[in-house]
């Protein structure tokens, strides 16, 4: 990998998209896991609690290393490990925010506003110090439109922004050795579209009969797609449902409010301060404590 002027965050998208290519790896491209690195990395926030986010990589060190939640993300951060080797002057948390971006954009998705800042704890026993137990906070896909509420209402999502977000799984795929889920939401998962939101609505979805957890499914063109009881729930909601209407009738409307909302998602927690980084404040301090 190329080793770019410190501080040019564009070269670095760059050299994140010459890494996007992955011949033998799922669908061909890293892509979709490098968008789904960036959401765990920063939706363990909390509002209240004021702690998680993607300040701080803490997902290098345990509890988020060893989150069911994050199943397969290492082959993310290992991929993008030869970017970070040649330009040690970028944070992991950068690093991880801006490969989620890069791969939107290059996977046809609008541009996501992104700021650099981020630090990143310097060890295992900082990340505990200033995190506590951030475990257990990420959705699960077996639940319902409560269950979702309570994760994004945490982190100070509306109705409209959980089914915006909730668009980027027109990327990837479900692996049954991570998830125990399996298969992708839309025929061409490398493609960032509102296609997730147009086979909600118009394909028929029956629960899938196999060993594996609950899970919809439907066939298009020969290809099975799945859908997690938290994606129907989507349609069932009766305030969720008119947003997945609008983004499935409105696909510039849908790139829009997605890059406005998974702009604010990589941003939780991320406080700079006046010399353009965002400081990691150990909990007690946070706390007022001495
Ligand atoms: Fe997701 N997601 N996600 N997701 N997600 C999975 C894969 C991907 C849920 C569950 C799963 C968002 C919201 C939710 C992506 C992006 C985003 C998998 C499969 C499960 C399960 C993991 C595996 O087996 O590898 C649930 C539940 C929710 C919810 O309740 C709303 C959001 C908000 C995003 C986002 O990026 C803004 C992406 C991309 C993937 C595909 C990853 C891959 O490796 O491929």
């Amino acid at each position: 990998m190329a080793t770019v002027k410190e501080g040019d965050f564009n070269a670095i998208k760059e050299e994140v998209k010459k890494v996007l290519k992955q011949p033998g790896y799922d669908d061909g491209s890293a892509g979709p896991v490098f968008v789904r690195l960036a959401w765990h990395a920063s939706g363990n926030y909390s509002l209240v609690e004021h702690n998680g986010g993607s300040n701080g990589a803490g997902m290098r060190f345990p509890p988020e290393s060893v989150d069911p939640a994050n199943a397969g993300l290492h082959h993310a951060i290992s991929f993008l490990l030869p970017i970070q080797a040649a330009n040690s002057w970028i944070s992991h948390a950068d690093l991880w925010t801006l490969a989620g971006v890069a791969a939107i954009e290059a996977m046809g998705g609008p541009t996501v506003p992104w700021q650099p800042g981020r630090t990143d704890y310097d060890s295992g026993e900082a990340a505990s110090e200033h995190r506590g137990e951030l475990a257990d906070r990420l959705p699960d896909g077996a639940k319902g439109a409560d269950h979702i509420r309570d994760v994004f209402g945490r982190m100070g999502f509306s109705d409209q922004e959980i089914v915006a977000l909730s668009g980027a799984h027109s990327l990837g795929r479900c692996h049954p050795d991570r998830s125990g889920f399996d298969g992708p939401w839309v025929v061409n998962p490398t493609r960032f579209s509102n296609q997730y939101f147009k086979l909600l609505l118009t394909r028929k979805w029956t629960p899938r009969k196999w060993d594996g957890p609950f899970q919809y499914e439907t066939i298009v063109a020969g290809t099975r797609l799945m859908m997690l009881p938290t994606d129907m729930a989507l349609i069932e909601d009766p305030k969720f449902r008119p947003w997945v209407e609008k983004y499935a009738a409105d696909q510039g409307l849908f790139f829009k409010d997605f890059a406005l909302a998974f702009g604010k998602l990589i941003e939780l927690g991320v406080e700079r301060d006046d010399t353009g980084f965002a400081k990691l404040v150990n909990k007690a301090a946070r706390e007022g404590k001495p």
